[in-house]
């Protein structure tokens, strides 16, 4: 008997069935998908101190933060805010770690704060709209509000996942509660009169996610962790299909199709 036959006839025997996918709280379920995809939708930039000038910031490109647990607080849901990748132009190439902390869960709704500083004190080029200006950055500070909420599970809005989506974040709290904000001695000059702030408000953002990742056993990708995601796995087994890979170790192996029947049933 192969040792794939042998699997399978082992979980029939056992019928394992396992199904977690329901009685979980939002921000339990956003957790369990890994990962968000996000989208700055706009906003005005205002700048004050040793320039003062304001404008708008156009819509971003939509990003993805792979959730991690920066903190060691048991919550993996803290992402890498990147300038980088936030505001392209500006060229600042620092990363600011948001931590979450959950200000509310009633269940099927949540609201959820990431928070985090960077404190370089370097000296960097900064592209104010075109305008290249050494700034010695002592501060960049981030903070973002979203209220968490359910929707039918559905292929990621902004296109960024690669599995179905059943969670929107939504910006709330409005200024008080979301500053992406940057503080600095313009041409690097430590005077009280080179002091600058710079801060991003009245922006609005969107973030998806949920669902249930490869890890999981969701080859496919879509709402549930069913037979189609078992024979696909089965299918593939000795291969090293990546999107049947659960745990992204190279080959299909039973280790995978422990996972799949492990989480069989889970739907969102
Ligand atoms: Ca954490
Ligand atoms: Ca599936
Ligand atoms: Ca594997």
């Amino acid at each position: 008997m192969s040792r794939k036959v042998a699997l399978v006839s082992a979980i029939a025997l056992f019928g394992v069935v396992v199904n977690f996918g329901h009685a979980q709280t939002v921000v339990e379920e956003l957790e369990r998908g890994g990962a968000v995809s996000w989208r700055f939708l706009g906003g005005n930039y205002v700048i004050s101190g040793g320039i003062t000038t304001s404008g708008t910031v156009s819509p971003g490109s939509p990003i993805t933060f792979p959730f991690q647990d920066l903190n060691n607080d048991g919550l993996a849901l803290d992402i890498l805010l990147r300038i980088q990748d936030l505001i392209p132009d500006l060229g600042v190439n620092r990363d600011i770690p948001l931590i979450a902390q959950v200000i509310s869960n009633a269940g099927s709704s949540a609201v959820i704060q990431w928070t985090g500083a960077d404190n370089p004190n370097e000296c960097i080029q900064v592209d104010f709209d075109g305008t290249v200006i050494n700034v010695l950055i002592t501060e960049l500070f981030g903070q973002l509000r979203g209220l968490v909420e359910r929707i039918p599970c559905q292929p990621d809005p902004l296109g960024r996942l690669p599995h179905n989506t059943h969670l929107r974040v939504t910006m709330t709290g409005g200024n008080a509660f979301n500053v992406l904000r940057l503080r600095g001695y313009i041409f690097c000059v430590q005077t009280g009169q080179a002091f600058t702030t710079a801060e991003i408000v009245d922006g609005n953002w969107i973030s998806y996610g949920g669902g249930l990742p490869k890890s999981l056993g969701n080859v496919n990708g879509d709402c549930t962790i069913d037979d189609a995601d078992l024979l696909q796995v089965l299918f593939n087994f000795g291969s090293s299909d990546s999107a049947s890979d659960t745990n992204s170790d190279g080959t299909v192996d039973d280790a995978d199709l422990l996972t799949v029947l492990f989480n069989f049933g889970a739907s969102v």
